[in-house]
């Protein structure tokens, strides 16, 4: 075979070329121009093999400074693609020439960092294929590239949340919803709920904070209806990519499981699903097997429930299968701001703007009254040193959701909680704790193992702990209390293993992503524990990952969401030291970059 000899022969290279253009965008819903790859609101799929050496001349036909970052592609730091970080960008009228290695295989995608070019549509799809064969088998593959395609601009979006950081909730509660609330559970409880949410100046309804797009498969709407065609029995594969500005997506195809094979590039033990979540900027790999002769829905709804993205897998062009209804929002509890778990000490009461919350009087439990532990919560099969808990505050007594002006926080639903299995990455009684249309698996994080572990398990030499944190009220995103502008580079030593600690102090949950290096997700798997690129912290949990830091040079480290990146939810990494000759020459004063 040809691959085989240029390996033999260690020729094996390849040449791209990328233009980066202003196109039109036609979602079905709306028109608007946007930027595209190449001439095309399509997403462009760039395929490699493993062990290539490739060069990509970008060539920037826009107006603006432009830039394109390989996420979760492991290469040289001046590589990566990030103004202010790895290089200064690329000029209008220019051409800039990457040149790296492949050194890993599986599905990622490539995007703008600078601005909002990435949330405009510029932004596709890559394919690697491996050296070795893969540990399951396909028929055909289909890239399943979603977004979150925006009638408005990403500078003017930015503009209006920054002015109303609810110009986009459309789902605020009404009059009628809260006569319900007093109808179900007596005046005075709604009244409570009521005033808590108020304080906190945040809405139950708080899960997307952009609404109004339509999710795009492969560059198209619902009602464009991308098809992937099969033969009735044949495996296909799935690539599934979220390149979303800010929306999470929950995927299902109805009369199909799905089993996923990888995440985020790299393979994982098997594990079949009815139904899994992408968080933004991750990619699941997944196998699905029709044998009827018969069109079938890909489903992607929007985490809070407000848009849908809709694709067919069919025999034959031209069909359809029923497109399911969005189900019912999922209403944010006090749980989700960081009330099931005992990190209140370290959350800083000002930057969250919610002094009217006194968090230091009430203990956050879930013990029972005569100090059992809570059946649902399935304390006994977590390992809590693993998962972070082991400050949670189990022994001292009262269930206590109690405000500070003595009222009990609704929203618990402690009768339901003892009912569903408890998923260690969302807080308990969260709202947010994801369930499967039909009553089937929904994908956790706690499922994810990896196949071939790419890393010697060995204990962390250092932790760092890093508090989501933001205001909501002035629509400002931060780590550890300070925004990007005002922050220190993270300073790592080569050849350390890193143990980071998430503790989400805030409503939202936020995709984190580290360039250059691997996230080892903690799933308290050790050996095992899947290699990812983004780690997604859902509201009220502490989630921790490793990465051996291997790596030298300096790197992004944020929020994927886009609005939350740009301000301030975002780190620059340096990696001091390396073995001699591989070393990076660092500026490590420089703190700008942009875009998420
Ligand atoms: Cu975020």
């Amino acid at each position: 075979m040809a691959i085989a000899t240029s390996f033999a022969t260690g020729s094996l290279a390849g040449e791209y070329d990328i233009t980066v253009d202003r196109i039109t965008l036609e979602t079905g819903d709306f028109s608007k121009t946007g930027i595209g790859y190449n001439g095309s609101s399509t997403p462009t799929v760039l395929r490699f093999k493993e062990g290539e050496e490739v060069t990509i001349n970008v060539t920037n036909n826009l107006d603006e400074d432009t830039s394109i970052h390989w996420h979760g592609l492991i290469l040289p730091y001046q590589q990566d693609g990030v103004p202010g970080i790895s290089y200064e960008g690329i000029k209008s009228g220019e051409t800039f020439t990457y040149r790296f290695p492949i050194v890993q295989s599986g599905t990622y995608w490539f995007h703008s960092h600078s601005g909002f070019q990435e949330p405009d549509g510029a932004y596709g799809a890559i394919v690697i294929e491996p050296k070795e064969r893969e540990p399951f088998r396909f028929n055909r593959e289909y890239v399943v590239q979603l977004t979150d395609a925006h009638p408005h601009s990403g500078d003017r979006i930015m503009r209006n949340l920054k002015l109303m950081p609810d110009y986009y909730n459309r789902q605020q509660r009404t009059l009628l919803d809260f006569l319900d609330d007093s109808r179900d559970r007596g005046l005075a409880s709604a009244l409570d709920d009521r005033s808590a949410w108020g304080e906190m100046r945040m809405m139950p309804t708080d899960v997307e904070d952009l609404q109004g797009f339509t999710p795009l498969i492969n560059g198209m709407g619902p009602s464009q209806n991308w098809t992937g065609l099969f033969e009735p029995g044949e495996r296909i594969r799935l690539r599934f990519i979220n390149s979303s500005a800010m929306t999470y997506f929950d995927i299902r195809i109805p009369g199909l499981q799905m089993t996923v094979v990888q995440a985020d590039g790299n393979n994982v033990q098997p594990v079949t699903v009815d139904e899994l979540r992408i968080a933004v900027a991750e990619t699941y790999d997944v196998i699905v097997r029709p044998t009827e002769d018969r069109a079938y829905t890909v489903f992607a709804e929007s985490m809070g429930r407000t848009a849908f993205a809709r694709g067919t897998l069919a025999p034959r062009s031209g069909m359809e299968a029923e497109v399911p209804d969005l189900r019912e929002p999922p209403l944010l509890t006090m749980a989700d701001m960081g009330m099931a778990h005992g990190e209140h000490g370290s959350m800083d009461q000002g930057a969250m703007g919610q002094g009217a919350m006194d968090h230091g009087s009430n203990q956050p439990t879930h013990t029972m009254p005569d100090s059992r532990v809570m059946q649902g919560m399935n304390h006994g099969t977590m390992d809590h040193s693993a998962m972070g808990h082991g400050t949670m505050g189990q022994s001292s007594g009262q269930p206590t959701h109690i405000m500070s002006d003595g009222s009990v926080m609704q929203g618990m639903d402690h009768g339901t909680m003892a009912a569903a299995p408890a998923d260690p990455f969302y807080a308990p009684g969260s709202g947010l704790t994801p369930q499967a249309a039909d009553g089937g698996k929904f994908l956790s994080y706690a499922d994810l193992k990896a196949q071939k572990p790419l890393y010697e398990h060995r204990d962390a030499t250092r932790e760092i702990e890093l508090r989501l944190t933001g205001n909501m009220e002035r629509y400002i995103w931060s780590i550890n209390g300070v925004k990007f502008s005002d922050a220190e580079p993270i300073r790592l030593q080569y050849g350390e293993r890193v143990r980071f600690k998430f503790v989400n102090e805030t409503m939202m949950t936020h995709p984190m992503h580290l360039h250059g290096m691997w996230s080892i997700l903690d799933v308290g798997q050790g050996k095992w524990n899947p290699i990812k690129h983004v780690v997604s912290v859902a509201p009220g949990t502490t989630v921790f990952m490793e990465t051996e830091v291997d790596a030298p040079g300096q790197w992004a480290f944020h929020c994927h969401l886009s609005y939350h990146a740009d301000s301030g939810m975002f780190r620059k990494v340096v990696v001091e030291g390396g073995p001699v000759g591989k070393s990076a020459d660092l500026d490590t004063t420089s703190n700008h970059a942009t875009g998420g």
